[in-house]
């Protein structure tokens, strides 16, 4: 598996999304899982002395004892998450995303790489909206998360709509890649196909938690003849889901008894807005220059530890997430 042939490329400009199974395999995976228990590793003696769980659970595989934490300390979303939170107040010097070298070997990785290079060419760059979704079950789930994207379910939404407008004619290109498998039962991603061809941002609604949990009104969703067939999209761990921005999209609950995990990145061609300058883009991969390619990971942490400096003194005062746009969107009488 490299690049897409002719007739995915197809598929993805007609219906845009599509799914290509077994991009990555065990030896690319592995990283991430290694990446991940040493989180559990450092958090879950952290919150035991906090007493904020009963048990380190330090005996359980990583999957269960993931889990096993999160029924207690849901709070424990904040230390996996890769990207900082969305409103400039809620990030502090206690804020620990992960940028590791881990997560970096997945943005980097060549293989995945070729995919994207299918659609956007040959320079491209990694938009720093991301994150992960490690989902357990939802029967798991505790009441005040369950509404929360990054655990529960996700609502109907287009992912241009929380970037800022200077990304409005950027080509913004969305990976969302299986970590764990994504069955129909494990609240994999659903689609409406042809949904990025009616042409701009459809309206989104605020939800309780305004910079993830928007959503567009059930009237509004449907392609560019009002149709409106939801495609669930089931895939292999190491396969990967690939999304237009304008595409409407949404995930499904965990109705399994496992963890469901996946990471959702984002790329643009170099030189275009990346829509979220507050936080840090990389060069992924240059043809024309391949010593542009960002390759050390210690530097990509840099950048985001820098850049997380900058706004808790100040000096970045703009918006993260495009508040304004929501706003304007919540006026709409289908919101009222
Ligand atoms: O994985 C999920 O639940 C949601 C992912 C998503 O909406 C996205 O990749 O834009």
């Amino acid at each position: 598996m490299a690049h897409l042939t002719q007739t995915q490329l197809e598929f993805f400009a007609v219906n845009g999304y599509l799914v290509v199974e077994d991009v990555l395999d065990e030896a690319d995976l592995r990283p991430l899982w290694a990446e991940y228990s040493a989180i559990l590793d450092w958090v879950a003696p952290k919150f035991l002395a906090e007493g904020r769980i009963c048990s380190s659970y330090d005996h359980l595989p990583f999957d269960q004892r993931y889990m096993a934490i999160m029924a207690e300390a849901p709070e424990l979303i904040d230390y996996v998450e890769i990207t900082l939170p969305l409103v400039n107040s809620q990030i502090s010097l206690e804020t620990t995303p992960n940028h590791g070298p881990g997560i970096f070997g997945l943005l980097t990785n060549p293989k995945l790489l070729d995919v994207v290079e299918s659609v956007l060419g040959p320079e491209v760059s990694s938009n720093p909206v991301q994150h992960v979704r490690l989902k357990p079950p939802m029967r798991a789930v505790r009441q005040e998360v369950a509404e929360n994207s990054y655990v529960g379910k996700t609502t109907w939404h287009q992912d241009l709509a929380g970037l800022l407008d200077e990304a409005d004619e950027t080509q913004v290109l969305t990976t969302w890649v299986a970590i764990t498998d994504a069955p129909l039962d494990r609240g994999p991603l659903c689609v409406i196909p042809g949904s990025h061809r009616k042409g701009g941002l459809t309206t989104h609604c605020m939800g309780k938690d305004v910079q993830v949990e928007n959503f567009i009104p059930a009237k509004l969703l449907g392609d560019d003849l009002g149709n409106k067939t939801v495609v669930p999209l089931p895939v292999r761990r190491g396969g990967v889901v690939l999304l237009n921005c304008f595409t409407e999209h949404a995930a499904l609950s965990n109705t399994s008894t496992e963890l469901r995990w996946s990471f959702d990145l984002r790329w643009h061609p170099t030189g275009q807005p990346s829509g979220r300058p507050a936080f840090p883009e990389f060069v992924a991969r240059s043809r024309s220059n391949p010593a542009q390619e960002l390759r050390d990971p210690a530097i990509w942490q840099q950048m985001w530890m820098a850049a997380k400096a900058q706004i808790i003194a100040g000096q970045y005062e703009g918006d993260i997430y495009n508040m304004a746009r929501l706003e304007a969107f919540a006026n709409s009488p289908v919101c009222a």
